[in-house]
């Protein structure tokens, strides 16, 4: 409790830059939270999803701070967490590409394993255990290979990545730093959750970029790896709820967020398509398979081996049932509103781009 008698409402906010960062600090804002987000040193701009957010500290009374920071940088995180003190901590922050985990293990386990480590040892090294709840990020990628269909709390684990196997520790020591010592540490494990800030490499974004871009001529043909893999795909607003919603349970607990649906990659590609008034016929099998706009005969989807991944996870659905029953969460935005907001603001943005060449000659 503030000198007021108020509640403290302050959050920390590691990747506040990312997708879902960017999401939950507008979200938490909204619900009058003070907001304090850690971004990383980088040579160029990273704060394009949370600049509309920015306030001039200069001004007072301004409720969203950056900091500079690091998960591989503990002296950095106890500081911040020292001077923050915050009253709730959202981990998101990861070398969160599942495809680059492979390029990058030694990294990958570094920011996305002992990064958690360290937040849970500062909370610990600062006796804060009383007053900071932690959410972990954790994720579908840790049923990896289907033993249970739909995925639950209770599902087994079997990892296929370097990310889910750095993400599988991340969710045991949040659950050991709770049993161990008393700790409010919670893990949501979030289906997969897009929209039209989700990263350019991520397949959904990289498919409605593509459809937006050779709408508007500025490309010819979007190149994707396995076209069968299904995912439970739902939209990051909503699932920012369903993070606050979790810190806010009487108890820590793990809730799985999810919509109970799931569609293969082909599936997305063929409605993105739709979108822009395109139907696509399959032809060909394997690694020659091609995706043809039937209207056009346009060859507009080819297959590149290089994405396909050493291990792969074919089927994920989630059964959020916990989460429903315990917090009232449902998501609310439909994969056809998901696919349509999506493909609407990349036809903005390529459009944009096309006008800007064509001035430029
Ligand atoms: P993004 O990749 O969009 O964002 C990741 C954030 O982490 C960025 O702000 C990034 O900074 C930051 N980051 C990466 N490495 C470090 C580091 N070493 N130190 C500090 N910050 C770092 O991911 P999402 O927003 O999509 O996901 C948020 C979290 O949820 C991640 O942990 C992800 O693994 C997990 N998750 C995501 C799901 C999804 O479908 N989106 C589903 C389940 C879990 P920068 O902007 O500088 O790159
Ligand atoms: P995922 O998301 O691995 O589920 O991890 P991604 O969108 O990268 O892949 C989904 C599926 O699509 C297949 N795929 C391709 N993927 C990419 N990126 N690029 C391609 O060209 C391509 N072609 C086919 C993949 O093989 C895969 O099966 C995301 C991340 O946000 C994680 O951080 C998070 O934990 C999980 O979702 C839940």
């Amino acid at each position: 409790m503030s000198a007021g008698g108020a509640t403290r409402r302050v959050a920390l906010i590691t990747g506040v830059t990312g997708q879902d960062g960017a999401y939950l600090a507008e979200y938490l804002l909204g619900l009058g939270y003070i907001v304090h987000g850690i971004k990383r040193r980088s040579s160029s701009f990273n704060t394009a999803r949370i600049d509309h957010l920015y306030e001039d500290p200069h001004k007072g009374d301004v409720r969203f701070l950056l900091h500079y920071g690091d998960m591989t940088d503990s002296t950095n995180l106890i500081r911040l967490m020292q001077q923050i003190r915050p009253t709730e901590i959202y981990n998101l922050a990861a070398q969160s590409h599942v495809a680059v985990s492979f390029e990058s293990p030694e990294y990958t386990a570094n920011a996305d394993a002992i990064g958690v480590l360290r937040l849970l040892e500062a909370i610990r090294i600062l006796g804060m255990e009383k007053e900071t709840r932690f959410y972990q990020a954790s994720t579908s990628e840790l049923y990896g290979l289907v033993q249970e269909v739909p995925q639950k709390e209770t599902t087994p684990f079997y990892p296929r990545s370097p990310y889910a196997v750095a993400k599988l520790y991340g969710y045991w020591i949040t659950v050991n730093y709770r049993e161990a010592y008393g700790m409010y540490a919670s893990n949501g494990i979030l289906f997969n959750h897009e929209s039209p800030i989700r990263g350019e490499t991520f397949v959904t974004r990289k498919v409605t970029r593509s459809v937006a871009r050779i709408e508007a001529g500025l490309e010819q043909c979007l190149y994707l790896g396995n076209l069968d893999a299904k995912r439970d795909w739902g939209h990051a607003r909503d699932y920012v709820e369903g993070m606050h919603l979790i810190l806010q349970a009487d108890g820590p607990d793990d809730f799985v967020l999810a919509t109970g649906e799931t569609r293969a990659v082909r599936e997305f590609v063929e409605i993105a398509f739709q979108e822009v008034g395109r139907r696509i016929e399959w032809r060909g099998k394997g690694v020659e398979e091609v995706g043809v706009d039937i209207k056009s005969g346009q060859i507009v989807v080819r297959i590149d081996p290089q994405y396909f991944r050493p291990t792969e996870v074919d089927l994920l659905v989630g059964d959020a049932a916990k989460a429903r029953e315990n917090l009232g969460w449902r998501p609310k935005t439909s994969f056809a509103t998901l696919v349509r907001e999506m493909v609407a603001a990349d036809l903005a943005i390529a459009k944009r781009e096309a006008v800007g060449g064509q001035n430029a000659v």
